[in-house]
């Protein structure tokens, strides 16, 4: 009776540690750890922790670092240790943000050391010890280094000033522009800190698609409120500049970038932005693209266009950048979409200032859930070229779908261009060292808003984290980078068997999500066959206004086949890529399947590397797609003991929504590709719930992250 009443009171203690949970606090819940010999085992290693940095002066950033280290400490192991802060310099390897740990004996208290060139550094250093320790990690022998292996890593938000997010599925903007100044969300304090945590130290507040209103005197001190909360947590403000800027704000009659009005205006421009703000990191610039204005209006190029911007951000020893991004095409232009943007940046390499970087969409269309790499990155060698990732789920189902985006993000950094040979990676192109340049920057398309669990669905919170992560090193793989976010964000106070299953589980749900939605949505190498506006949902029948924006422009399916003809044969596209990869996409026969309707318009009847039919082969992807979507619901349903109540709830709805999602878009896509296959569904796929008409005649009106309709 009486280990009963015992089984049964450690029970409900257990399940209320399950409890309450809302995903505030991201990967840093710092809960105490259960049994205090674990505690105690931990603390012992912890006695002393001293801050090394050059000045050896407790800077605003350094008194960030030693009260998330108390917080930490005095969370998990209910122990504050002492801490010192002293002048000293690092190695040279440690670059500006590396940090290194190793153990120290002060007054005969052990404990740790991290040194570092800089006070951000150390912060990593101080997150870098707190993610250990809330993995469990030994304390006892710490002695390692880490620097990132790029120098900029930054999110990219798309911020209207109304706080509307474009492409956001989190509710609103967290700049509360109306009440800045003055007033301030704690919650901006919390947004440095989880940055600082993941090693992110630059954040552009406005949306690429520019309001010039940004710059003008009363939104500077707004800017600059939120520079100052940042500030601590070793994160700079950037901003995007609306090219007709000038015109706008400014009073004058043109934005040529040659005209000396124009130059004096930016200039002192920019004198007032760094006025307001001291370590204002630079500018962002989406121009003649998309109706955003540009140097094209002038008859000037992209260079003289960022050129134009880079010179004052780089006076008087200022180290601002231009962040000019390559996603261009035209309005009236016939050429492939997916060729536009080299053909017109590849003839201005070596034109653009040395602090201007272009800011490449990691495929040359726009994020689709797969898609070839851009070939700019394989190409401009004397440019320096960044990747822009987006993390919002633009094309992959929202936050209303889970779809782990590391795996994504590796396969583009892992991708060889073979601009310099065999190992010319994307990574290697981004973090500048295949042309050894110092300079170099990753961003990401944010996936935060004001609900209050940031990213709407709770798992896409492993898409923030798990950019964070790469930018700071793409050597990591996706799944190392699942496992730490798995056990940061779910683990409990004493990790048990079960939970260590759940984790588990946790792990495999997210490896295999962004294949999945690629399965059930694009396989095989499909693009933009989504609804028009919002993107979300299927659209392979999309049609009218700009060709290059509908879906039969990249589908092109007929009684022959279907794919984008991208060689010879059609818009030869893969002439953009290097030799060996031309050799080996351009080929029906060795084209991966995964790439195969991105570059050939096959027939029917290919045969695929399964031995089964292109039509036959299609289908079974978008029965499989279903099938997986059904097994994480199911693998979800399967983990409730293991994960708090609320969490786990909000997830399982949305993975119904997802396994309904998944059908909704098998039936539609497979519908309307037979129409020109003329083929039956093979043996295993199931069969429509309904006629093609009704998946046409779908009508979301409004969804979030685009304007809609009322
Ligand atoms: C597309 C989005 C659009 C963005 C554009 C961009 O649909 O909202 O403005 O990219 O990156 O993916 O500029």
């Amino acid at each position: 009776m009486k280990r009963l009443l015992l089984v049964l009171l450690l029970g409900t203690l257990a399940a209320g540690e399950l409890v309450a949970e809302d995903g505030y606090r991201l990967w840093l819940r710092y809960d105490r750890f259960l049994w205090k010999k674990v505690r105690e085992s931990f603390s012992d290693h912890l006695q002393t922790v001293v801050l090394q940095t050059p000045s050896g002066v407790n800077s605003e950033v350094l008194a960030a670092a030693e009260a998330e280290l108390i917080r930490g400490m005095a969370g998990m192991i209910h122990h504050e240790p002492r801490v010192y802060v002293v002048a000293g310099e690092a190695s040279a390897d440690l670059r500006v943000d590396g940090f290194a740990v190793n153990k120290v004996t002060v007054d005969g208290r052990v404990g740790v050391r991290i040194t570092a060139n800089s006070d951000a550094g150390v912060l990593y250093g101080v997150f870098d010890i707190l993610r250990r320790l809330q993995l469990r990690e030994s304390m006892a022998d710490l002695d390692y280094a880490s620097t990132p292996k790029i120098a900029r890593r930054v999110l990219n938000h798309w911020d209207d000033l109304n706080r509307f997010v474009e492409r956001g599925y989190a509710g609103f903007s967290l700049w509360e522009w109306p009440y800045l100044p003055e007033i301030r969300s704690p919650r901006y304090q919390d947004y440095g800190r989880a940055l600082a945590s993941l090693g992110i130290n630059g954040s552009v507040i406005t949306s690429v698609n520019a309001n010039a209103l940004v710059l003008t005197p009363d939104y500077l001190e707004k800017v600059a409120a939120l520079a100052d909360e940042f500030r601590p947590w070793g994160v700079r403000v950037y901003l995007t500049a609306r090219f007709s800027a000038p015109i706008e704000i400014g009073g004058l009659d043109t934005a040529d970038p040659l005209d000396p009005e124009v130059r004096a205006w930016w200039a002192a421009k920019v004198d007032e932005i760094y006025e307001h703000v001291p370590d204002f990191g630079g500018f962002v610039v989406k121009a003649n693209s998309e109706g955003q204005p540009g140097p094209h209006e002038y008859g000037r190029d992209h260079a003289q266009g960022a050129n134009l911007l880079a010179a004052p951000l780089s006076k008087n020893g200022r180290d601002g950048i231009v962040m000019w991004r390559a996603f261009v095409y035209d309005f009236e232009n016939n050429t492939d979409r997916v060729k536009q943007a080299y053909n017109q940046f590849v003839p201005l390499d070596g034109k653009f200032a040395d602090n201007v970087l272009l800011q490449i969409k990691n495929g040359p269309l726009d994020f689709m859930p797969r898609e070839a790499f851009s070939p700019l990155f394989g190409a401009m060698p004397q440019t320096r070229l960044m990747m822009e990732l987006q993390i919002t789920q633009e094309y992959l189902g929202a936050s209303n779908q889970l779809a782990y985006l590391a795996p994504l993000f590796e396969e583009a950094l892992d991708q060889d261009t073979f601009a310099q040979g065999e190992g010319s990676t994307i990574a290697r192109v981004t973090d500048g060292s295949l042309k050894g340049h110092e300079l170099s920057v990753i961003a990401g398309v944010a996936n935060t808003g004001s609900d209050r669990n940031w990213t709407g669905h709770p798992l896409a919170q492993s898409n923030w984290y798990a950019f964070g992560r790469l930018a700071w090193d793409h050597s990591l793989s996706s799944e190392e980078i699942a496992e730490e976010w798995a056990q940061l964000t779910f683990g409990t106070k004493e990790p048990s068997k079960k939970e260590t299953a759940a984790h588990a589980g946790i792990v495999d749900i997210l490896m295999g999500s962004r294949e999945t939605v690629v399965n059930y949505s694009m396989p095989l190498g499909l693009h933009h066959i989504m609804e028009r506006g919002h993107h979300y949902g299927p659209g392979p029948w999309v049609e009218g206004g700009r060709p290059d924006w509908t879906a039969p422009y990249y589908h092109q399916a007929d009684e022959a086949g279907l794919g984008a003809d991208r060689v010879a044969s059609g818009s030869n596209a893969i002439e953009q890529y290097a030799p060996e990869l031309q050799a080996l996409w351009g080929d029906l026969e060795t084209v991966p399947d995964n790439l195969l309707l991105w570059f050939h318009h096959a027939p029917w009847d290919h045969e695929m590397d399964s031995g089964r039919l292109l039509w036959d082969e299609l289908a079974l992807r978008y029965q499989q797609g279903v099938d997986e979507a059904d097994a994480m619901l199911a693998r979800w349903v399967g983990l409730k003991r293991e994960i708090d109540l609320e969490r786990w709830e909000a997830t399982r709805q949305r993975f119904v929504v997802q396994a309904k999602d998944a059908r909704e878009w098998r039936d539609a896509c497979l519908l309307y590709f037979q129409q020109f296959s003329k083929r039956p569904l093979p043996e295993g796929v199931e069969a429509p719930a309904h006629d093609l008409q009704h998946y046409i005649d779908v009508n979301r009106r409004y969804f979030p992250g685009h304007p809609g309709e009322y």
